[in-house]
């Protein structure tokens, strides 16, 4: 008679091999045979850190010190005659085009697409204004400046952005601080220097600048980058995300410090220290 099919018959290697013990081997089988599975290479995750797998993100968004009253877009002016009179206390955002801007400008005011984003560089063709109010706090003015550095208008164009933005940032009565944005891959460019340069006419003006899209670094490398950034700018940074709200609550309390309203039932300053990175990164 033959053997039972279901019976494994015995063969070399396996003879005399007790039920546990095959079993082992057979797992050890199975284990090896997953092994070449274990190496394919996997899709890998994107470098930049998951929104949801930062806490410092969770927090921010779970109890924001900084909550916005009423936020709403009150001029544009593409020359110096169209400018709103000097009202509230000013903020401007400057920074090369599409560094992020208008999507800092939105994250700040916690407003989806009150100001204008693009993905096409340049499209910020003139200044715009957003009045903002603060829960329990002051009311201020957000502004959104024309990027610079976009090789593709021409140049009178370039020259006639170039006039009004300086004019605007000279002469402003009611602006009270400028936050120059630099992409966290890019580093500061030779514009943002230039810029930074400029600003320093303006005796006493206080300038931060606000390290855009970190979400597209990984978190391991973040903070050594904006290390980088401040030594490489000779000024505090703050790091950003428009993606995730990261930075929101460090920029709009260094903004309240320098504006001369503090937020509400607070008066201390966070981030001492000229080139001291302030990041709401998890590392920090
Ligand atoms: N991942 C990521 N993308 C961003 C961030 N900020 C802006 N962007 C994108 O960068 C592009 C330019 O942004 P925008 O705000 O219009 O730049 P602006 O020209 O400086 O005003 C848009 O496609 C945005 O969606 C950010 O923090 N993270
Ligand atoms: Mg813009």
């Amino acid at each position: 008679m033959g053997a039972d099919p279901k019976t494994p018959s015995p063969r070399s290697g396996t003879q005399g091999v007790s039920g546990w013990r095959l079993l082992a081997a057979l797992r050890s089988v199975a284990k090896a045979c997953h092994k070449p599975a274990m190496t394919v290479r996997r899709p890998q995750p994107p470098q930049h850190a998951k929104p949801t797998k930062n806490p410092a993100v969770k927090s921010a968004s779970a109890a924001p010190v900084v909550k916005i009253a009423s936020a709403e877009f009150v001029a544009g002016a593409q020359a110096r005659e169209h400018l709103p009179t000097e009202q509230r206390p000013e903020i401007a955002f400057a920074g090369r085009s599409n560094v992020g801007k208008s999507s800092l400008l939105n994250m700040m005011l916690a407003r989806k697409g009150l100001a204008r984003t693009s993905s096409t560089p340049g499209c910020t063709r003139q200044i715009n204004f957003f009045d903002v109010s603060l829960v329990g706090g002051p009311a201020l003015t957000l502004v959104d400046l024309p990027g610079y550095g976009f090789a593709r208008v021409s140049k009178v164009e370039s020259k006639e952005w170039k006039r009004l933005l300086e004019t605007y940032l000279l002469t402003r009565q009611t602006l009270q601080a400028v936050v120059v944005l630099v992409d966290a891959r890019r580093g500061p460019e030779p514009d943002d220097a230039e810029l930074v340069a400029f600003l320093g006419r303006r005796q006493g003006l206080p300038v931060f600048v606000a390290v855009t899209k970190l979400d597209k670094l990984s978190l391991s490398a973040q903070k050594p980058r904006l290390m980088q950034i401040a030594r490489e700018c000779g000024v505090r940074v703050i790091g950003t995300s428009a993606e995730t709200g990261l930075g929101r609550e460090a920029l709009w309390r260094q903004l309240l410090n320098v504006t001369t309203h503090a937020l509400p039932g607070e008066s201390t300053v966070l981030g001492e220290g000229a080139s001291e990175p302030v990041t709401e990164t998890a590392s920090s």
